[in-house]
């Protein structure tokens, strides 16, 4: 159905979408209980059906993605550690210093491309093991990449900066957030992905249209750390078996569809690479998140555009802007998007 004229059409992020009726449906109907106690039982079920589904020993729910992100930091590594990752990763980008002040590690940016890195990179940031260097602890992969345009990671070469961490003695973490949108994308199961990891954290609350929650999924032992660190951090929830319904629902319901957001944000990109003055190229496109350029104009004068013809954007650069599909957003409101932009923008 396609949004009335009055209705703004959303593509700022994946997050923004309201819980289906269906959804509410579920949370209302949860069973729970005390899940501090460990006896929500809608959690657990949670729990077991994520480490199921990405072939891990257990999974713990948690309350956001930065929370299990920065959990498997802190359960990873000791103060003075040192943590690799791409430079653009959210863990480092967007956790506001986290990994600096709960966990104490030092942070090494690798420059990546679309917030991929190869296994040769890798090797070259290790140092040889010195009283004078940090511990090298921790590797850690995006996929798909946020600031990187939704950029999936060939599953080879996730394999190969798996075993060269390995090799080196490193532990691995995979964030996850968008791990729904790269199996779909990638045509594999999730687990194909997630079996290269020591621990990986999935978001419910992105591309899956769930309210709120992720998981954290790993061994037995490193969970059962993982949880003391998840109540330390504050995030030792109660009832949260409402959450985790509507999480169950949307791991039950909203995987197979994402493809369709992939069709989208492709058919997105190529009406807007049509126009004057802005540089968008569907052909990397590869799931739910655009990111163009703009040759001439300050993107927070064109969000600003766009937001007064009826449709939203996020700016992530100067001039660089981001569009992001999403369950609540038909191949109708896509045409209907881009529609109200070529109304205001100038031939
Ligand atoms: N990303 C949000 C913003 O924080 C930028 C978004 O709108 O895309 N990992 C990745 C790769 C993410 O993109 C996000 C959210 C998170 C972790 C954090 O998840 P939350 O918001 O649940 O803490």
């Amino acid at each position: 159905m396609r949004k009335d004229s009055n209705v703004p059409i959303d593509l700022r992020s994946d997050t923004l979408t309201q819980p289906t009726p269906a959804m509410r449906e579920a949370m209302a109907r949860a069973e729970v209980g005390d899940d501090v106690f460990g006896e929500d039982p809608t959690v657990r079920r949670l729990e077991a059906r994520v480490a199921t589904l990405l072939g891990h020993e257990a999974a713990v729910f948690m309350p956001s993605g930065t929370m299990s992100n920065q959990v498997a930091v802190r359960a990873h590594t000791e103060p003075g550690d040192e943590v690799l990752l791409e430079g653009s990763a959210h863990v480092a980008y967007y956790e506001a210093g986290a990994p600096a002040a709960l966990s104490g590690v030092m942070c090494r940016y690798l420059a990546g491309e679309r917030g991929r890195f190869t296994a040769a990179q890798l090797e070259a940031a290790l140092r040889p093991r010195n009283l004078h260097f940090p511990v090298p602890k921790l590797v850690v992969i995006e996929n798909t990449t946020n600031r990187g345009g939704g950029a999936v990671w060939p599953l080879t070469q996730v394999a190969e900066v798996a075993e060269t961490a390995a090799r080196h003695g490193l532990r691995r973490h995979l964030d996850g957030a968008r791990l729904w949108n790269a199996a779909v994308a990638a045509g594999v199961p999730e687990r194909e992905y997630a079996r290269h990891f020591d621990s990986v954290s999935v978001c419910f609350s992105k591309g899956l249209g769930a309210p709120v929650g992720s998981a954290l999924v790993g061994g037995h032992k490193f969970i059962q750390r993982a949880r003391r660190f998840r109540k330390m951090f504050g995030g030792g929830l109660r009832q949260a078996g409402v959450l985790a319904a509507a999480a169950l629902h949307a791991v039950e319901h909203h995987r197979a569809r994402l493809a369709e957001d992939h069709a989208h944000a492709r058919r997105l990109a190529e009406g807007l690479a049509a126009l004057p003055g802005i540089e968008a190229d569907p052909a990397s496109v590869e799931s739910n998140i655009l990111m163009f350029d703009l040759t001439d104009r300050p993107a927070d004068e064109v969000a600003k555009r766009f937001d007064q013809a009826g449709v939203r954007v996020l700016t992530v650069g100067p001039r660089r802007i981001r569009a992001v599909t999403h369950l609540h957003l038909s191949a109708a409101d896509i045409a209907e998007a881009l529609r109200r932009i070529r109304a205001v923008w100038p031939a």
